[in-house]
Parts: C-alpha cells; structure tokens; sequence
C-alpha cells in the first residue's frame, strides 16, 4: 500500500546522492518534496508538519554520524522520525491481572470487526492465548451467525447465548461468566458497528464497557477510508476511550495516510494490521519494519544500523586522518581489530556495500576471535615505542613480546607481516584516490586484511 510513497521518497534520496555534497538548498529541495509525496499520500497535513520540522531540526543538528554520507544521515533521520511516527515501538496486546482479560472491538460498520475478531483469536491461539469469542451485535440478522463461522474456521469456542439473551450487556455478561467457568484467559467482544457515529451506539458501548471492565478497546479502522479512518478513531478515543487501534484492509491500494497519521492524531498506539480477507491476513504493528518497508532501501539501512551500533564516531575520524597520513601505527592497528570484532563478521559487512567488486575475495572471511585477542594481547605487551615504531621491533624484543603475551614467536612476526600489509593495503583503500576513497566519500570503514 506504500507503494507511491515508497518510489518517491527512494526518487527524492537518489537525487540528494547525485548531489555529491549536501547544501543548505538542497536539503530544502528535498524536504519540499519528501512534505508534498507525504501529503499525496494523505497523511493528516498537521502530522506531516510535524515531521518536516523534526527531520529538519535533527539534519541541522550537532549530533549527526560523520561515519555516514550526508545523503545516508538524511535517510537515517527520515527513517528515525518516520518509526517515530508509527509508534517507536511494538504495541502488544495488555493482559488483565486477574483472567479473563476482556476485549471489546468497536468501530464503524463494515469497518472490519467481525473478521478481525476472528483473526485475531487465531493469532493470539498461537501466541499460547485460550481466546473465546462472543458477539453482542444484535441488529444485524446474520451479524452473530458471522462470527459463529469465523469462530469454526479458527477453531475459537464461541458464546451462543441463550434464546432469552437478547440484549448486548446481557450476552457480554454471561460470555464473560462462560469463559471463566470454561478456563478461557481471553474474552474477545465483537460489537455492532454504525454508518455513523451515533448516541445511541455510544451509548450501548459505554455500558458495554462499565460491565465488563474491559483491559482493551481496540477500534478497528479502515485503511481504504483514509483520513475518515483517522477522524472516526479520533471521535470514538475521545467519547469512549480507545487503547489501540486494528488497521484492516491494508491489502487494499490505500495511500497509507491512515497508518501513518493514526498515532499522532489520536495518540493511541497501532496494534495490528489486517491484510486479507482470510483468517491468517494479519499481523502485529511493528514501527520500524513498516518505516524501512516504506523508505525501501533494506541495504542501504541495514548498514547504517551496522555503522550506528558499532563506531565511535571520533576513534573514525581520528582514524582517517592517521590512514590518509602516514602514521598508521600498531596502536590504530590494535584498535581497528577492535573495531572489527565490534562489527562482527567483515565478510558481512561488505556484503551490504554497494559494488565492492575488487574486495569481494574478503566477502566471506570470519573473524578467528582467538586470533583477534592473541593480537591484541602482542600489541599491549609491546612499549609504547614500539608500538609508535615497528622497526625497533628486532629479534629480542619479538622473543620479548611473545613472552609477556603467552603466544609464539612466529605469532609475532606473523602480526608484523600482517600489520605491514595493512598499512600498505588501508593507504591504497582509503586514500583519496583509493578504492574506498571513491566509493564510499566520508563513509569510514575500519578494514582489517589478514582476518
Ligand atoms: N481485503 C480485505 N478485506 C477485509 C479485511 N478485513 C475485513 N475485510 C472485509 O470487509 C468486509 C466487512 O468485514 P466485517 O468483518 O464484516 O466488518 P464489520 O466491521 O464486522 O461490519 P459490521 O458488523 O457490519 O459493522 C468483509 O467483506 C470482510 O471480508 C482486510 O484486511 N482486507
Ligand atoms: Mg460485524
């Protein structure tokens, strides 16, 4: 569904790429477009001015990764602010203290409510729930015999009420006394659903809720409706108080305004979302896999995740100037290892650059953790001289070394090979004429030859 919006914002960032460096106009360019696609896509207009000036504040910045490329820092800050607007976090469904937990789903009709209650009995089967179903909607006909069929299709027992239970309150009741004699931790209320929002339905959902306490009041909302989704959530959080909100009909070619402005406008959390008519089409609400699906570049993210856990900005920036310089000693040696460890395997990390063609003999080298400290452990055993200047580094002194750090002498000339190729091969990456010079501009890498 966020199909539009994810070829604009990608068309918007490859622009910025082709800009080589980011400037003040530039960067206005691309917020003025990033505003107008959200717009198209029928975001709430006071949600998307919301996020224009945050992801501005954050772009102007003290605190942006210089181990990023500028146009990287704009898509990180845009994604950042975008999971923010979904949620941040994964909203679970909330459990009562004492069982059965009570759910009630509201919303209007043909909203959506009747399946998702069926779905979401089977989702929360899974999840080790003994869900029950009841439904109080007793002005349609066939509204109950609905869910009754649903019901089998997941295999959810359901509370048929008996002749004499006509009224909501009263089915909602004995549904909740069945499910505790019954041993069921869950009691999921499907209500009636109106064209509109009317007294008389508020009414019966305010009574509804004083009776049975309920721990959820999850409003179903239709995403094909766009900003009539997000106006009716609004509405019925502010009579009735809602807790989440179940997004159906995500399968549809809606813009994706309603899951994106829902949070922000009524401040209750997107707890799942309904893709399909069949039983198995829904999902829990997770902020961030829909902002990376949104913005679309899986790769490009993954690595500045990567980039983000594990370097310390400054240790990079004093690195590059060593590499670019001449004095890449065994102490920048050391800490590169470090570094590398940090990163996990260096085979994965290349994997997710972009055209490394000339690196790709190391795409697949693991880091020998006991290598790496056996390493570590040589160059802390030499004097800080040495370590300045590898060349006083003759055969007493590596018999010297290899004692303090229980390892071998060969160990130790194999690390002063190792290191010498490093030094020779980090100059021909990093220069501004080498490889990774070219490729990948400010972007630092700590690379580690030998491992
Ligand atoms: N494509 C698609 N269709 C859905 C989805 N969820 C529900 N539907 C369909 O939407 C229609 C209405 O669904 P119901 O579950 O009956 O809606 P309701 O809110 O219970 O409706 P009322 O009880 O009349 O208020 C049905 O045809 C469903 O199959 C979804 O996620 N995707
Ligand atoms: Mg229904």
């Amino acid at each position: 569904m966020f199909d539009n919006l994810s070829d604009k914002l990608q068309r918007v960032f490859k622009n910025l790429r082709g800009e080589g460096k980011l400037s003040a106009a530039n960067m206005e360019e691309a917020l003025r477009e990033i505003r107008v696609a959200l717009l198209e896509a029928d975001v709430h207009f006071k949600v998307v001015k919301q996020f224009i000036e945050q992801v501005k504040e954050k772009a102007m910045g003290e605190d942006v990764l210089t181990a990023l490329s500028p146009t990287q820092q704009v898509v990180k800050i845009v994604r950042d602010e975008m999971t923010k607007m979904l949620g941040t976090h994964q909203s679970r469904l909330r459990f009562a203290n004492e069982p059965p937990t009570v759910v009630m789903i509201v919303g209007l009709q043909g909203s959506g409510k009747t399946t998702s209650a069926a779905k979401l009995a089977r989702f929360l089967t899974k999840e080790g729930s003994r869900p029950e179903l009841v439904s109080v909607d007793v002005y349609r006909p066939a509204a109950r015999h609905q869910l009754s069929i649903l019901a089998k299709n997941v295999g959810t027992p359901i509370y048929e009420g008996t002749a004499e239970e006509t009224k909501p309150l009263e089915l909602a009741r004995s549904a909740r006394r069945d499910a505790m004699q019954t041993g069921r931790d869950l009691l999921l209320v499907d209500t009636a659903g109106r064209q509109h929002i009317d007294e008389q339905l508020m009414q019966e959902l305010h009574e509804l809720k004083q009776a049975l306490n309920p721990t959820e009041i999850l409003f179903v909302a239709d995403a094909m409706t766009g900003q009539d989704a997000v106006r009716s959530a609004d509405e019925f959080h502010k009579r009735l108080g809602i807790t989440g909100v179940i997004l159906t009909k995500m399968d549809g070619d809606a813009r994706g305004g309603a899951a994106l402005s829902i949070r922000s406008v009524t401040g209750q959390p997107l707890k799942f979302v309904g893709a399909g008519e069949k039983t198995d089409a829904f999902e829990a609400f997770h902020p961030d896999r829909v902002a990376s699906r949104i913005l679309g570049m899986g790769d490009m993210l993954s690595l500045i995740d990567k980039v983000q856990e594990t370097i310390d900005q400054k240790t990079a920036e004093k690195m590059q100037e060593k590499l670019l310089g001449d004095e890449f000693t065994l102490e920048d040696f050391r800490d590169q290892i470090k570094q590398v460890r940090k990163l996990g395997s260096l085979g994965g990390l290349l994997k997710m650059m972009p055209q490394i063609g000339p690196l790709k003999d190391l795409k697949d080298t693991d880091i020998d953790e006991q290598k790496i400290d056996r390493v570590v452990a040589m160059i802390d055993s030499m004097t800080p001289k040495e370590r300045r200047n590898h060349m006083l580094i003759n055969g007493s002194r590596r018999r010297r070394i290899a004692k303090g750090s229980g390892t071998s002498v060969q160990d130790v000339n194999s690390l002063l090979k190792e290191y010498a190729q490093a030094r020779k091969m980090m100059k021909s990456l990093t220069g501004p004429a080498g490889f990774l010079g070219k490729k990948l501009g400010k972007m630092k890498i700590p690379g580690l030859p030998g491992f």
